[in-house]
Parts: C-alpha cells; sequence; structure tokens
C-alpha cells in the first residue's frame, strides 16, 4: 500500500479507501463492496465529509433506540467489518448486542473469515455462520439469519444495507437504524432512523452518544425516539447538498 502523507487534504478519505481495498485483498470485502463504497465517497464529497447536524440526530435517535431495545441485533457486511471492525465489537460489548455477519453476495467462506477479523478485534461470540432462520419475502442471499440474533431483534442496526432487506425487515415489525450515506436509497427512504454518514463517523458518534445516554430513564429515551423526524432528517441532508454544490464558484 502507498503510504499517504497525514497532511494530505483527504487524507481520511484515501486512507478509508485503502481499508476497504485491504478487505477485498484478504476476502473480508467483495469485489462489489468497492463499487459501494465509490458510490458512498461521492456522497460524502457532497455532504462536505463531516456530520452533519440531521445526521448527529439521527445518531442521538439510534443511540436511544439501542438503548431502548428489548433485543437489539447489529448486522455486519463485508463494508462494515473492513471499515469499523473495532467499533462494531465495542458497540456490541457496551449494548449487549449480538453482533451477527450477514452478507448480500454471501460465501460460507466469507462469513467465516469476517468472524475471524472480529475476533481478531475483540469480538467474543459471532452469529452469521450458522443461519437458522429465514427472513419471510426476501429471496436474496440476506434472508439468512439466526434466530438468536436479527430473526428475534426487535430493533436492528443496518449499516449499509440493501432496499429489500430493509423492507423485509420492517415488514416484520422491527424497527432498522441504517447508515447510508445516499439519502436518496431505497433503504434510507424505508428506515425507521436513516444516519446519511459516513460509517467511519457514525459508529464511533453512536458509541460516544450511548456512554452519554447509559443512565438515563425510559422516559427520556423515548422523548428522543419521539422527537425525531426520519423524513425531515432525509430532507436536510439533500438540502444540504443542494447548498454545498451552490456553494462552489460558478452555480447559482
Ligand atoms: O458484504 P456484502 O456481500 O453484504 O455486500 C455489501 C454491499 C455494500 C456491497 C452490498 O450491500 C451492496 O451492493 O450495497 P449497495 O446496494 O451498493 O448499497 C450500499 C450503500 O451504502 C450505498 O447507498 C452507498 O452510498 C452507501 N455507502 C457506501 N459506503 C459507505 C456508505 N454509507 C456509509 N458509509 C460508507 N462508508
Amino acid at each position: 500500500m502507498t503510504d499517504i502523507p497525514q497532511d494530505h487534504p483527504r487524507y481520511r478519505s484515501l486512507s478509508t479507501r485503502h481499508r476497504i481495498v485491504s478487505g477485498v485483498d484478504n476476502g473480508i470485502t467483495s469485489l462489489e463492496g468497492l463499487i459501494a463504497q465509490g458510490r458512498g465517497e461521492a456522497f460524502d464529497y457532497l455532504i462536505g465529509e463531516d456530520t452533519l447536524s440531521s445526521a448527529r440526530a439521527a445518531e442521538y435517535t439510534a443511540a436511544a433506540m439501542i438503548l431502548l431495545a428489548k433485543r437489539p441485533g447489529i448486522s455486519v457486511n463485508g463494508n462494515a467489518a473492513a471499515l469499523v471492525p473495532e467499533e462494531l465489537v465495542q458497540l456490541s460489548d457496551k449494548t449487549g448486542a449480538p453482533l451477527e455477519v450477514n452478507l448480500f453476495y454471501r460465501t460460507e467462506e466469507r462469513v467465516l473469515k469476517i468472524i475471524k477479523h472480529l475476533q481478531v478485534h475483540g469480538a467474543r461470540e459471532v452469529l452469521g455462520a450458522e443461519p437458522d432462520a429465514t427472513i419471510p419475502g426476501l429471496s436474496s442471499q440476506r434472508n439468512n439469519v439466526c434466530q438468536s440474533g436479527i430473526y428475534s431483534a426487535d430493533v436492528v442496526f443496518v449499516p449499509l444495507e440493501d432496499g429489500d432487506r430493509c423492507e423485509a425487515l420492517m415488514n416484520m415489525g422491527k424497527q432498522v437504524i441504517a447508515v447510508d450515506l445516499n439519502p436518496l436509497s431505497r433503504t434510507s427512504q424505508k428506515a425507521t432512523v436513516t444516519i446519511v454518514d459516513n460509517i467511519i463517523r457514525a459508529v464511533p458518534n453512536i458509541i460516544e452518544m450511548i456512554g452519554e445516554l447509559q443512565g438515563k430513564d425510559n422516559d427520556y429515551l423515548q422523548g428522543i425516539v419521539s422527537g425525531f423526524d426520519n423524513q425531515k432528517g432525509l430532507a436536510h441532508a439533500l438540502d444540504s447538498i443542494f447548498r454545498h454544490l451552490r456553494d462552489i464558484k460558478g452555480l447559482h
């Protein structure tokens, strides 16, 4: 890997790109994951590569929802595993939400590699190697889930989701927290709470917010959740993109 100078203006973005490439080299991330990352980068550039105030509100709501959940669950794919393995383990440790590997381009080999990768980053138990339940109404490989994880979860955290499964999980009566830099994606439009932010910023933010909110009573947490409007958050993300484009010299 070429060394990226730390003072390079796009250091963070370029080192993230390298992490995804290593994920592919190590058999964790799918080749399609590179394309997904590219699309994410384009949207991240348009929102200014920083957490928007609406994304912060969504992250705060997600933290409250996870704390309120009876059975939270965390879905891990090949991109999330490559980008934020340690942070996902921390989120699981802090909340008791099991980590479950769930892949769109599922191969047994990749599932096992991701489990091992999460274990190297401190995970004790990781679900997903032996799915024993099926998400109804979903024909993709992502319908393979574990009874003790995503299947019985009431709140599911799903970074980089595909729209179909988001909808299928919602149809099961679950609350879905999605992280997706594209505010126009079907996932973004369907999820209970959509965090339009880069996963590399979103997960650390949520962990910090969970630390702040732990110990607050349920009424307080419920107040945060009730006060959140997902459509308003998405509209703010789109407005921010338009504003950013207008600010670029030459555009009116
Ligand atoms: O590991 P697998 O087999 O489960 O496959 C995972 C991918 C991501 C390849 C698969 O789910 C897929 O093809 O996803 P999509 O339909 O391309 O959607 C990915 C979404 O994530 C896009 O809307 C991107 O904008 C967004 N995205 C990409 N990188 C990031 C991101 N959102 C937040 N943070 C990122 N770093």
